[in-house]
């Protein structure tokens, strides 16, 4: 059944770097063998960057959707794939026939959501479910239909009017296929199954300390391209030079001598580039914008045209760089004032999937006088990043390396760096993205260090105007004082690290605490925090009671303030989270406590101890 062409087309060289060698490039052909690896199909095509910015007919709404606890629809009773899984969709031809499933009969489920929160039997289930969407659509001759999901947890493959379309692995990635010979002009139907089983090579792997929401939980779209397009541009603002702007442009196909044209009307800006043999270009524009920054998120139009067609865009221009132990943004040193977020609905738990969901949660963030979030453990929906961007709030963008990645398996790296990709992809035009984390708490080892040393080389080499970190641990070199001590030092432009004193050691130990970070770089804090259930009331040396917590914060901030060159900190976490290991009852019913705000939207005690720390920062 999956019979499709692997995909021949690598565009980029997989660079595995160890640290006993430093580079050890790995040769095309073990490329190619990864590109299998992780499915990565002939149809599934390189992702299209500026998604809102093209032509696109939604096809969010109801999908009918079938429970397949025993992927009954997909293997037949031997465990082989079947020829006639569900995703013919068929149909009785005649009384005596049997098939034994009916999308059309069969429950209906919104989608973008998880079907976690959508249907009370699936809360904890995690396994196979079939989705199908009718759709009418009439392509027009000479164009191309892809079909864009922002986003399946964790795995899907598609087929489109009972073909197969492609595959795709990584939860919060979106990724685009060609469908153009499957969609027919009228009646259309998509079958979609989405597999969100845990595995220990899959990133994140089977642990992980948040809901593993299932199903199609981003927007689904189908985009009507050229048959020659622009795939994804970068308009950057040079680092030093605030009136030079670097434009690159890269077609979906290697397309000589086409005309890129960008105007941006505010600046006066209207020039063209010619594509080389390649289908790219580069060009360098000088305007003089108005920087972006918190204080003034200003953007610009951007359109790119290419044959008479464009794509339209708001761009902030700001630079980002590092001066010894400062960020600096637009060249002047910026405090980071952050505070950590799950991509869930502000209320009740649930995937978040819209620009309403992400203004709940950035009005909380700037009431504690936030400049900047970071966005946890894995790409947000692209709403929350561009709203974020339109209210001037920084963001912190991450990969779900986490915790107990299989470092050594080839397939694994690729996942994760097709993961980085994506994101980068996605967002390498948002003002407000100024690091890329390519980890969290990541136990040490030369397997490890290779690992995330070259995912770092190729977050860089994909785009050096941001800035590189990953959450590291620190490690004590006595009982009170912390050293850290980590050869991803070498990697990273921001050096960042979570602890947690205060909750799983006493908070009694911070005044005492001393800190020694021996680089020359930046320093985030990325979590600090603890735990309380709102409105549990007590003494401050009672835990899971907001005393408790607020005391933590009054600990912490304080112990902070002696970290030498700290840029910037982001707290766990601005709202209580759904989590499968919080299992306390009455205290956690599975939700992580370490919010500021509690689940249904209370603001706790400590949300004013962070509040009043950024008001004097
Ligand atoms: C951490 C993890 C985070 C957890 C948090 C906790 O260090 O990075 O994902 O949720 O601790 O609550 O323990």
């Amino acid at each position: 059944m999956d019979s499709c062409v692997i995909l021949t087309k690598i565009r980029f060289y997989f660079v595995y770097l160890t640290m006993k060698t430093n580079y050890l490039i790995l040769k095309a052909s073990a490329l190619l063998l990864l590109a299998a690896a992780t499915g990565l199909r002939a149809e599934e095509i390189p992702l299209l960057g500026n998604i809102p910015g093209r032509h696109t007919v939604s096809l969010n709404g109801e999908w009918n959707y079938i429970v397949d606890v025993q992927e009954e629809g997909y293997y037949d009773y031997r465990m082989n794939p079947m020829r006639d899984g569900f995703f013919l969709n068929r149909k009785p031809q005649t009384p005596k026939d049997l098939i034994e499933y009916d999308f059309d009969k069969s429950d209906t489920m919104p989608v973008p959501s998880d079907w976690n929160t959508r249907d009370p039997r699936l809360f904890f289930y995690e396994g196979t479910v079939w989705f199908k969407k009718d759709f009418t659509c009439h392509p027009a001759a000479g164009r191309r239909t892809l079909l864009y999901f922002g986003a399946v947890n964790y795995e899907a493959h598609v087929w489109v009017n009972g073909k197969k379309a492609g595959h795709h692995v990584g939860g919060f990635t979106p990724f685009n296929l060609d469908v153009t010979d499957l969609v027919r002009d009228g009646d259309n139907f998509v079958v979609v199954k989405v597999d969100n089983k845990r595995h220990p090579e899959d990133v994140p792997t089977q642990i992980f300390d948040w809901w593993n929401y299932g199903g199609i939980t981003r927007d689904v779209l189908l985009v009507d391209v050229a048959p020659v397009y622009v795939e994804n541009y970068s308009l950057q603002l040079d680092r030093t030079d605030f009136g030079l702007l670097h434009f690159s442009v890269r077609l979906n196909a290697p397309a000589a001598g086409k005309k890129v044209r960008v105007t941006i009307p505010e600046l006066q800006v209207d020039r063209t580039v010619v594509t080389g043999a390649d289908g790219t270009a580069r060009m360098d524009l000088k305007a003089r914008p108005e920087l972006w920054s918190p204080a003034s998120p200003k953007l610009y139009a951007v359109a790119i045209g290419l044959d008479g067609e464009t794509v339209t865009d708001q761009i902030g221009f700001r630079s980002i760089t590092t001066r010894g132990k400062q960020i600096l943004l637009n060249g002047e040193p910026i405090f980071l004032k952050g505070i950590s977020i799950h991509d869930e609905k502000a209320f009740g738990g649930g995937r978040a999937n819209s620009t309403a969901d992400a203004v709940v949660r950035l009005q909380w963030a700037r009431e504690l006088g936030c400049n900047f979030v970071r966005l946890a453990h894995y790409p947000h929906n692209e709403y929350m990043v561009r709203e974020a961007e339109r209210e001037g709030i920084l963001v912190w963008s991450e990969i779900p390396v986490y915790w107990t990645i299989a470092w050594t398996n080839p397939a694994t790296y690729q996942n994760a760096q097709d993961q980085l990709r994506d994101m980068i992809e996605r967002d390498i035009n948002r003002a407000n993205v100024i690091i890329w984390s390519i980890a969290n708490e990541t136990p040490h080892s030369d397997e490890r260090d290779a690992f995330l040393g070259s995912l770092a080389t190729y977050a860089r080499g994909r785009d050096d105007s941001r800035l590189i970190s990953m959450a590291m641990e620190v490690t004590s070199a006595s009982n009170f004082h912390n050293r850290l001590n980590d050869n991803m030092n070498a990697f990273v432009d921001v050096v960042s690290f979570n602890q947690y004193i205060g909750w799983y050691r006493d908070v009694d130990d911070a005044p005492r605490m001393t800190w020694e970070i021996p680089y020359d770089k930046p320093v985030i804090v990325s979590e600090f925090g603890g735990g309380a259930r709102a409105g549990l009331h007590g003494d401050k040396g009672q835990r899971w009671t907001e005393e408790f917590q607020e005391n933590l914060y009054i600990q912490n901030t304080a112990m902070l303030d002696k970290v030498e060159g700290l840029a910037g900190t982001t707290p766990w976490i601005l709202k209580d989270f759904r989590s499968p290991r919080r299992v306390l009852p009455e205290i956690q019913d599975y939700y992580n406590r370490k919010g500021l705000v509690s689940d249904d939207g209370q603001k706790k005690k400590a949300f004013m101890v962070l509040k009043a720390w950024y008001e004097g920062k």
